[in-house]
């Protein structure tokens, strides 16, 4: 039985370089009072004058550009394959005229990293979503060309408007049209100011467990609202974190819409798919979540067969110096045994065999 790892990432060495080479938020850099390790600073609000230098952002090593250390982490957690992706925040940052071209060559990078290790590794891609959308479209046109593509991963900007934004029509087009699959990732998470003012004092623990989370249940929901799925019924979507909240907040937004006078009024509760329907449908689900409680409110909005183990490796390493194993992946493998116990076709399903059917996967 294969296990396959679908949410997994890299920043390709020539990302790293644009990040070395930057001085605003994302940025790579190394601080003088601590010159012997670099801080990756990707998050808004990450590089806070008010916070130390030794505690900004997080530390980068290897582990986040090598691949090789990819496939020795694999090795150490028995993961047979993984569906490689850039890590946020991706290109969203690039002036409009350089999006095409580096998104171009971190995909040629990318599917190249693929191709040392055949079977073990495959990718999802990135779109320059800051240029124009005919950009977007060749690129998406070109990577169904890839051998290792198996989809893209965006963020919840879309092209700058949120994935709400009509503009992005023909990229849903063209997506659809290749089957290209949409990874969905967040990035951006709630204003500071839901934090308060003693946010500095909880480390990254808000925006990661509850920002994160939050901004994609809102961009699903916006897509939803805005009848994505009515006008692109084949639209697929696989949803970072377990779908953020939204396997346990669905039934709540579909009464807030069929309860909502002005939708009513608008003629928009009539005649669309409801959450329901799309969730089972065109929604797919990571098994990112680290707990049994939030992967059964995921089995039970999109089914087993939805439903696909991930690891977010390099993020969440051990604090431990000598931990070998990540208890953020045993928090995942755990979670997938206990949910699955009395059900072992289930299990091996959520651990790779969803993700051989739904991303034909030449294992
Ligand atoms: O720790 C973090 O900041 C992150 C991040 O930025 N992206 C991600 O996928 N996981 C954790």
């Amino acid at each position: 039985m294969p296990i396959v790892d679908i949410h997994t990432h890299i920043y390709p060495p020539t990302y790293v370089e644009l990040l070395r080479s930057r001085t605003t938020v994302p940025y790579v850099r190394t601080f003088p009072d601590a010159p012997e390790s670099s801080r990756l600073i990707i998050l808004p609000g990450e590089d806070d004058p008010s916070t130390p230098s030794t505690s900004r952002g997080r530390p980068i090593g290897p582990e986040y550009y090598d691949i090789a250390q990819k496939i020795a982490f694999m090795d150490t957690h028995k993961i047979d394959t993984s569906v490689i992706s850039l890590a946020n925040p991706w290109l969203d940052f690039l002036p409009s005229e350089e999006a095409g071209e580096a998104a171009r060559r971190i995909n040629d990078d990318v599917d190249g990293l693929c191709a040392q290790y055949p079977g073990r590794l495959y990718a999802f891609g990135t779109l320059p979503l800051s240029a124009p959308a005919e950009t977007a479209i060749k690129e998406i046109e070109r990577l169904a060309g890839l051998k290792h593509m198996r989809g893209v991963i965006m963020g919840t900007s879309g092209l700058g408007k949120g994935l709400d934004d009509a503009a992005l029509d023909p990229i849903y087009a063209a997506l659809e049209k290749h089957e290209t699959l949409i990874f969905l990732h967040p990035h951006y998470g709630l204003p500071a100011s839901v934090y308060g003012p003693r946010a500095n004092e909880y480390g990254h623990v808000l925006p990661l467990a509850l920002g994160f989370p939050l901004e994609t249940t809102i961009a699903v929901s916006r897509m939803l609202l805005s009848g994505v799925w009515d006008r692109f019924t084949k639209l697929k979507v696989l949803l970072a974190h377990s779908g953020g909240t939204l396997p346990f907040l669905a039934g709540r937004l579909e009464s807030c819409i069929q309860h909502d006078g002005h939708l009513k009024e608008a003629g928009k509760t009539e005649g669309r798919r409801d959450v329901w329907d799309i969730l089972k449908t065109n929604i797919y689900l990571d098994a990112v979540i680290y707990s049994e409680v939030g992967l059964k409110a995921a089995m039970n909005a999109s089914g087993a067969d939805r439903l696909l183990f991930g690891t977010d490796h390099p993020f969440f390493p051990p604090l431990e110096r000598d931990a070998k194993e990540w208890h953020s992946v045993n928090a995942n493998y755990s979670a997938i045994s206990t949910t699955f116990k009395d059900d072992q076709a289930s299990a091996q399903g959520v651990l790779g065999n969803n993700a051989v059917r739904i991303l034909k996967l030449g294992l």
